[in-house]
């Protein structure tokens, strides 16, 4: 299968796609960055140009990993304890949330952040930008497991532009003859050099839901610094977030349109050690999820015929 994605969608020198095929008595932790483990037989696209370079696994379009040139660190984590297999999810990089955000609204047996991150994601295009960055386009591919739980038509695609910046476009086209309603979320996993050693800015004065021992409305009061576990959901926010990492001296810019929510989250020891795959002992410490998302009040109805993107663009600096 990679052989003919190459073929058709190969870029030299700049994009080529490899299976993770079993390979008997690797061990796992001789992986390439941001690759998988030796035995997840899922399909990996490595983007590799002048500017930078990512690498995102099919299934799920789940970019695991993104380091421009100019950074000596990569910006996007991925925990080196996750275990990706067929149907499973992969714990770090830029998850794809979507039909919905966070647990199903009635249905408990359905996954937490809906099914898009684990289910076969095909390409349907590939290119270079003029300023020499590497775009990917990858569809959804629907199935009775997806319609049992989205009966709705519409087409989902990702479309992810590897450079000195990231950008990732997530579009969902209703091409059905009835209106439905998405939450959405690209559950992004930066990386940082310390949990204590970092601020989030621009999300001064705007409600959050505090979702760490319940359910309360807040608002938030300066930036957002970290000393245990935090799960917020900022709502009605188009705003530009920027961490600042003073241990490692660099600020991550987090743009974004068609996005109303941003979440901010990071486990903390205790949750971390229950996950059991955030990189023993203390990998949860090297990492802040700033998501960009449409959720709870922000959720997205998409009219029949019509469509709507949410888009994220990243870009580091050193400080
Ligand atoms: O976005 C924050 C959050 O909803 C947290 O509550 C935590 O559950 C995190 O997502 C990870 O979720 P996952 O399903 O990827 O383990």
């Amino acid at each position: 299968m990679a052989t003919a994605l190459n073929t058709q969608f190969g870029i030299n020198g700049q994009l080529k796609f490899r299976e993770d095929a079993p390979v008997k008595g690797t061990p796992p932790d001789t992986r390439p960055v941001g690759g998988l483990g030796a035995a997840s037989g899922l399909i990996v696209a490595e983007i590799n140009n002048a500017l930078g370079s990512a690498s995102v696994c099919l299934q799920g379009a789940h970019l695991m990993s993104w380091q421009p040139k100019s950074q000596p660190v990569p910006v996007v984590w991925l925990s080196r304890d996750t275990q990706p297999a067929v149907g499973k999810s992969i714990r770090g990089g830029a998850p794809v949330c979507w039909p919905w955000f966070g647990a199903h609204a009635t249905e408990s047996s359905f996954s937490g952040h809906g099914y898009a991150r684990t289910v076969p994601w095909q390409v349907i295009e590939s290119g270079t930008e003029p300023n020499g960055a590497t775009r990917l386009t990858l569809r959804l591919v629907e199935s009775d497991k997806t319609r049992a739980q989205w009966p709705h038509d519409c087409n989902v695609d990702l479309t992810v532009i590897v450079g000195e910046t990231l950008r990732m476009e997530l579009t969902t086209e209703n091409t059905g003859s009835t209106d439905f309603v998405i939450g959405e979320a690209l559950h992004t996993y930066f990386q940082i050099g310390d949990i204590g050693a970092v601020r989030v800015t621009g999300l001064e004065g705007c409600d959050y839901w505090d979702k760490v021992g319940g359910s309360s409305l807040r608002t938030q009061d300066g930036a957002i610094s970290f000393s245990g576990e935090t799960d917020r959901v900022y709502i009605n926010s188009a705003a530009e977030c920027v961490i600042h990492d003073d241990k490692l001296k660099r600020r991550i810019h987090i743009a974004k349109s068609g996005s109303f929510s941003t979440v901010v989250w990071t486990p903390w020891v205790e949750k971390a050690n229950k996950m059991g795959d955030m990189g023993q002992p203390d990998g949860w410490r090297e990492m802040v999820c700033v998501e960009s998302a449409n959720a709870i009040e922000n959720v997205v109805k998409i009219a029949a015929g019509t469509r709507h993107t949410l888009i994220v663009e990243y870009r580091a600096e050193s400080a």
